[in-house]
């Protein structure tokens, strides 16, 4: 982290790792904070009690509104590091000087659960950046998925009242609703192919450092000259995009509701930073027209093959919070906040957005003064003449708050673009007021299909499977619809496995897309592959001897995994305590698995740990006297290895993420 943030961050810390007296809010030491002041020992409470009041009442306020989505979230520190000048695109400085390191802070979020939900919903994830750049807050406010469920921003209410808890008994937390949800999706059919993203592992991620991100809108970039291209933005997780599967997540929300929250956390904390590499698309303003879709339309994305991904930098988040509330809950994003060089497209979607990111902070921060909470503050110096209001904390000088002014020189003073002050891109705009939506925003369903099509074997059957369960959860009619409106129209094999899967019925006409372009980028088969941060279960019994587990974690660690190991007991064997036991963790809580025994029996949680780790195409090790008597898979199997002779087959396997062909 930069110094300036450094710095910025000391000013407004209190530091209760260090002696200091207990006081109350006006600093007046107490000499007691266990006992309220009473008339007499057994008697009544008296009013008098400052202190008493002072601390309830400042408990009793202590919560705020969450926010009406993303309200789970996680964030965390870091910088961004710009390997080349973009100086062609844009004159955003931090994007021009190679080798210009930005502190940035990221939260990352599910969308529909509230505050205290389980990390891993089926559900979009949230990844925000706040860049504190040297012209001011740059807010990058980005998905994990690349297109959005609808191409208006006048629909997002509806939209999330349909995918939130149901109306009438709050049913289900943090997915996406059942009835509600589906129906939205069957009568909006702009959906289709989020859908196919929501369906998909994406909506899985095992991890935030292996997901990527995406600006979703089209931005425009701005250079010196005042050309305008449009920007689709990227964040390329370099540990690769990695999912878990859905009879995993199901299990895992069950043994740690934490999972996502606590692996970057200990990550960050274990000297793993969360790296991602920037990524623009862009395309020049004069070829606004040359794809086969309208690049404002924002349920559409540009595929990879046609408008490649120039590789522009580095978010390394390396850097824990110091206090939950004070930064992840307090900072607040808004896709306006941008800076000289980074402008607007008039996708419909973005344009609504604008307004509502500002309008919700006012209600959930408490008022028009939350941009000078710590986390939201510019490191860059800001002035003007806005004053009061609520949570006023700077003290401004001076006998002026008025603009144009001659009492104060005209200070502040509006900056010529030349300087550095912000010009809004020239676009040439005209047209009739009209509540109406081009048509070439029609095209609803091809992408949805270049998505299937993309898709390998084993992430298709999953997104099958994962229709068939949503669905599976609403009553007949909702399915039936869902099935004649949306699947049958982007393809007519899903549409027949839903309606087998479900008893819907199966609509008699075909009217499956033909689009028949597929993009090799969508497919998380085609991802980078990392053994990094990768974690490793080791079931133990107690009489393997310490020797063992020496050389086994250390063998394992020297290649960047992470080793617990497991056993009945947290048993003492030499001098060694064992980390866990099969009571405080579960095989779906590592990537991979190993199990070492002496003499003794495998333990049934150990059998039944192994059996669901196999299940979910784990790579499974062994070592010592291992018997596969009791287990339904044995050596010599795909994905099961002697980690004694064959360590390096076993590590593949854990990088490669699954043994898929098992
Ligand atoms: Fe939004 C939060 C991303 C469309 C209105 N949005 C929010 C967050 C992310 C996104 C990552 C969490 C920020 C944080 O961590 O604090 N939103 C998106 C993306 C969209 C999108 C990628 C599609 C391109 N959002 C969208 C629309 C609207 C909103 C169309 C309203 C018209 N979003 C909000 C909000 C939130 C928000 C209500 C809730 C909390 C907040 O802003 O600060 O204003």
């Amino acid at each position: 982290m930069s110094k300036k943030k450094d710095e910025l961050r000391q000013r407004d810390t209190i530091d209760n790792t260090k002696e200091a007296p207990l006081t109350t809010n006006q600093g007046l030491p107490m000499s007691e904070d266990e006992f309220s002041l009473k008339a007499g020992e057994r008697g009544p409470t008296l009013m008098e009690d400052f202190h008493l009041r002072e601390k309830i009442t400042h408990f009793d306020h202590e919560r705020i509104p969450e926010r009406v989505v993303h309200a789970r979230g996680f964030g965390v520190h870091g910088e961004f590091e710009l390997y080349e000048s973009l100086e062609k695109y844009t004159k955003a400085k931090f994007l021009t000087e190679p080798g210009k390191k930005t502190p940035v802070f990221t939260r990352f979020s599910t969308v529909a659960g509230n505050r205290g939900s389980m990390d891993i919903p089926r559900d979009v994830r949230g990844f925000a950046t706040k860049f504190y750049t040297d012209e001011g807050n740059y807010d990058l406010v980005a998905n994990n998925m690349p297109v959005f469920f609808m191409q208006d921003a006048i629909k997002f209410p509806d939209m999330v009242h349909a995918v939130k808890p149901e109306p009438h008994n709050e049913i289900p937390q943090a997915a996406s609703a059942h009835n509600t949800f589906w129906d939205w999706v069957a009568t909006n059919t702009e959906s289709a192919h989020m859908v196919m993203w929501l369906m998909s592992d994406r909506a899985l991620p095992r991890s935030y450092s292996m997901m990527e991100g995406f600006g979703v809108n089209t931005f425009r970039l701005v250079n010196a000259e005042g050309k305008s291209h449009f920007v689709k933005f990227h964040w390329k997780p370099l540990e690769g995009t990695h999912s878990v599967l859905w009879d995993e997540a199901q299990l895992i929300n069950g043994k740690n509701i934490d999972f996502n929250r606590q692996t970057i956390w200990e990550n960050i904390e274990n000297g793993h930073p969360a790296e991602f590499e920037l990524g623009l698309q862009v395309i020049p303003e004069e070829d606004e027209f040359e794809m086969d879709f309208d690049i404002l339309d924002p349920t559409k994305l540009w595929p990879e093959e046609d408008v490649p991904v120039q590789i522009v930098g580095k978010l390394s988040l390396n850097q824990n919070v110091d206090n939950y509330f004070a930064e992840t809950e307090q900072v607040a994003f808004h896709p306006g906040h941008v800076v000289p060089g980074i402008d607007f497209s008039n996708d419909p979607l973005l344009q609504g957005r604008l307004f509502s990111y500002t309008d919700t902070q006012l209600i959930r921060l408490g008022g028009p003064n939350f941009h000078q909470i710590p986390i939201n503050r510019p490191i860059c110096p800001f002035s003007n003449n806005q004053r009061d209001g609520y949570h006023q904390s700077y003290i401004h000088k001076g006998g002026t708050a008025h603009h144009k002014n001659h009492m104060n020189n005209n200070q502040p003073e509006p900056l010529s673009p030349e300087k550095g002050g912000y010009e809004h891109y020239n676009e040439k705009v005209e047209g009739r007021k009209v509540r109406a939506r081009s048509d070439s925003f029609k095209d609803h369903f091809s992408q949805a299909k270049m998505f299937l099509n993309s898709l390998s074997d084993p992430e298709k059957q999953h997104l099958y499977d994962a229709f068939s369960f949503e669905l599976g959860k609403c009553d007949m009619e909702i399915r039936n619809l869902v099935l004649k409106e949306l699947i049958n129209k982007i393809d007519r094999d899903l549409a027949e496995y839903v309606a087998d899967q479900t008893g819907a019925e199966l609509p008699a006409e075909n009217e499956e897309s033909t689009y028949g372009k597929s993009s090799p980028a969508l497919s998380m088969m085609n991802t980078d592959f990392l053994l990094k941060t990768r974690t490793v279960g080791v079931i133990v019994t107690p009489d393997v001897t310490e020797d063992t587990l020496d050389e086994t974690r250390s063998k394992l660690e020297d290649k960047g995994l992470q080793v617990k190991f497991i056993s009945d007991k947290m048993h003492k064997i030499g001098n060694t305590v064992l980390d866990e036991t099969f009571d405080t963790v579960h095989s779906v809580l590592f990537d991979s698995m190993i199990v070492i025994t002496g003499e003794s029996e495998l333990p049934a949680p150990a059998i039944e740990q192994l059996e669901i780790a196999y299940k979910h195409k784990k790579a499974i090790g062994f070592g010592g006297n291992v018997s596969f008597d009791k287990l339904s898979f044995s050596d010599g199997e795909k994905g099961v290895s002697n980690i004694e002779t064959d360590l390096d087959i076993f590590l593949d396997d854990v990088k490669h993420h699954r043994v898929w062909d098992r």
